[in-house]
């Protein structure tokens, strides 16, 4: 019936609204009250602002907007408004310190409960289908995959812990064809797909050849070793502008001891390098070169999304590569429940059809596009969430990483970030046009 379907979905609102939460306050618990106000990186927000201002816009959306209630706080509203202060201005606000930004989320969220009872989850585009509910529990989401990120900068001693990702005997190598023709991309149904993500369009594309895993320590290592960082040729000039400003050598967090060893820092914890994991903390210049250094590129948005979705017997477009259910444990590696990537090759469930794998979780895959709308975007249900970044100097990236959550994660989802970054948690895989006659 009508009523046991609201019922089924407001716990399904409750259910992703409290694992958030969880997952907001075992990334801020964690450490103590210096850290939380410290800068850890000019490039990150103090974890304390991340914690209210997650807060607020669920007070600004579901109490006051969904909910219609009076202001819990409307005098901070400035104080969390992103685009008010830059990440590297804001420690030097006057933020509500650990206790306040504690107890101001816990009132808003106890607030939400009961607006979550009270409201209708239909009749009109901010409630349909609890939209404004699933966005707030994705923006939390997308808030603690950020704090992952600044966890993953600061120093000291290890405060966060996880079984270490699933390895394999024999890595998946190689490419798989996808032949030219239509395919959708986007959606129009997908209830809590995000405004970037609409509407669904068909899209041609000529064939093309996409790798079947995402680029390997091992390999890169090898691109590394064979004078990848000094040779310009394989870089574009803006990309070696950067790598020398910047002091590029290798992936962030890369550290080489006396014996020529490369290991990693992991969230405190120097590591071995492993071989078949892929390679994380690589910028957008990084992955272009090592992509003109193996002679092929990297996919474009449309192409990493074809190869994701699209199933060439029905013409349909499924919601993740291995069909419609939801992610779980055996098809990605999504949901911090590991703190690194796992081995190409762990989730033989997740893979497609045709036997691209990893395409959903590890890590974010830079694609060859920039930030651009689908045609007929409507922003909703506010300008600052896409629209404004159109056309900016980003570059997409998809598939999410082992930090996001899978209420943030889809085949259609669409993440960007500038080509410099690489504190996220960003690696890529390759693709190449098809040669004559091949695949056709
Ligand atoms: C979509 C991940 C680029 O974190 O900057 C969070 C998501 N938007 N708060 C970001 C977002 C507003 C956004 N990304
Ligand atoms: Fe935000």
């Amino acid at each position: 019936t009508d009523n046991s379907g609201a019922e089924r979905l407001r716990e399904q609102i409750a259910e992703v609204l409290t694992r958030a939460r969880q997952r907001t306050l075992a990334l801020t618990d964690c450490v103590d009250e210096a850290e939380l106000v410290a800068q850890h990186s000019r490039l990150m927000s103090p974890l304390v602002w991340d914690l209210a201002h997650i807060g607020n816009q669920e007070e600004l959306w579901l109490v006051r907007d969904v909910g219609g209630r009076e202001a819990v706080r409307a005098d901070i509203d400035e104080l969390y408004d992103a685009f008010k202060h830059a990440r590297s201005n804001r420690p030097a606000l006057p933020l509500l310190d650990p206790g306040q930004a504690r107890g101001y989320v816990g009132t808003v969220r106890d607030k939400v409960w009961d607006v979550l009872e009270r409201s209708a989850l239909r009749g009109s585009p901010l409630v349909d289908d609890g939209f404004a509910f699933g966005m707030i529990a994705q923006h939390e989401q997308q808030h603690d995959e950020t704090m992952l990120a600044t966890h993953q900068l600061r120093t000291g001693p290890a405060v966060l812990t996880a079984r270490a990702a699933p390895s394999t005997a024999a890595p998946v190598t190689g490419e798989v064809v996808v032949p030219a023709g239509e395919f959708t991309m986007g959606t129009s149904t997908e209830p809590w797909a995000l405004d970037n993500e609409r509407p669904a369009h068909r899209v041609r594309l000529p064939g093309f050849a996409i790798d079947a895993a995402p680029v390997t320590n091992e390999q890169y290592l090898a691109f590394l070793d064979d004078g990848g960082y000094d040779r310009p040729e394989l870089w574009s000039e803006r990309g070696w502008a950067h790598r020398k400003e910047a002091g590029l050598v290798a992936p962030q967090f890369w550290e080489r001891d006396s014996a020529g060893r490369w290991w990693r820092r992991v969230f405190g914890v120097l590591t071995p390098l492993r071989p078949h994991q892929p390679v994380v903390h690589v910028c957008w210049f990084e992955a272009e070169a090592y992509a003109n250094w193996a002679g092929k590129r990297l996919p474009t948005e449309a192409e990493w999304e074809k190869a994701a979705r699209h199933d060439p017997a029905t013409g349909a477009a499924r919601r993740f590569p291995w069909g419609d259910a939801e992610p779980d444990d055996t098809t990605a590696n999504l949901g911090q429940r590991h703190l690194e990537p796992a081995d190409v090759g762990a989730y033989p469930a997740g893979a497609t059809p045709a036997g691209v794998h990893q395409l959903i979780g590890d890590v974010w895959e830079w694609t060859a596009s920039g930030f651009e709308p689908y045609p007929g975007f409507r922003a909703f249900p506010y300008r600052e969430y896409s629209e404004v970044f159109f056309g900016g100097d980003y570059r997409v990236l998809r598939g999410g990483s082992f930090g996001t959550d899978p209420v943030a994660c889809r085949s259609t989802f669409r993440n960007w970030d500038h080509p410099i970054r690489r504190q996220i948690f960003a690696g890529f895989r390759l693709a190449r046009d098809l040669r004559r006659g091949e695949g056709e």
